[in-house]
């Protein structure tokens, strides 16, 4: 793998079960263009293996971490703890409390340690993309491009009035 296939972005997730919606930052990650890597990484499961990523993420060339967690959401502050990367969460849907309780895990940091938290479930997960592709874009202009388009391609879709669909 050469430098310029390196994946800039590491998408982790607390479990298996997060992949359906941590799938669609990936899928756009894809749209533009941009590598990246999905890891499994639990912050109760294998909690040595979110230290050692975490830690070594900068070294290992990310720019920007994108991480998706339901439930009690430890991942995405606990690998923000560590690294002085940005990290994007993404609070996942959870069965008993609707995604709620991902959230508020999540986006209730301390002051001094940020998480720039997103929507819950797949638009959270689209936009974390999103925004992660805007940090790598101040530096890469044809990324840039590339993301304007995809921009203008969402407002061309917008008709200008409602249509019966049923
Ligand atoms: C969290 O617990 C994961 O991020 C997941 O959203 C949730 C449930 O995990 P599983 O029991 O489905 O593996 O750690």
């Amino acid at each position: 793998m050469n430098a310029a296939e390196m994946p800039k972005i590491a998408v982790i997730m607390g479990s298996q079960s997060d992949w359906s919606t941590m799938k669609h930052a990936c899928d756009t990650l894809d749209e533009l263009g941009i590598a990246h890597r999905p890891l499994i990484v639990s912050a109760h499961r294998t909690p040595d293996r979110l230290v050692s990523f975490a830690k070594g993420a900068r070294a290992e060339g990310y720019k920007v971490i994108i991480a998706g967690a339901g439930g009690a959401a430890h991942l995405p502050g606990m690998t923000a703890a560590f690294t002085p990367l940005p990290v994007f969460g993404v609070p996942v849907e959870s069965k008993a409390l609707s995604g709620q309780d991902s959230l508020l895990s999540i986006v209730q940091m301390p002051a001094g340690i940020p998480v720039g938290t997103l929507a819950i479930g797949k638009p959270g997960a689209v936009n974390a993309a999103l925004l992660a592709a805007s940090v790598l874009a101040l530096s890469d202009a044809a990324l840039a491009d590339r993301l304007d388009a995809w921009r203008q391609a969402r407002t061309d879709a917008v008709a200008d009035a409602p249509v019966n669909q049923e």
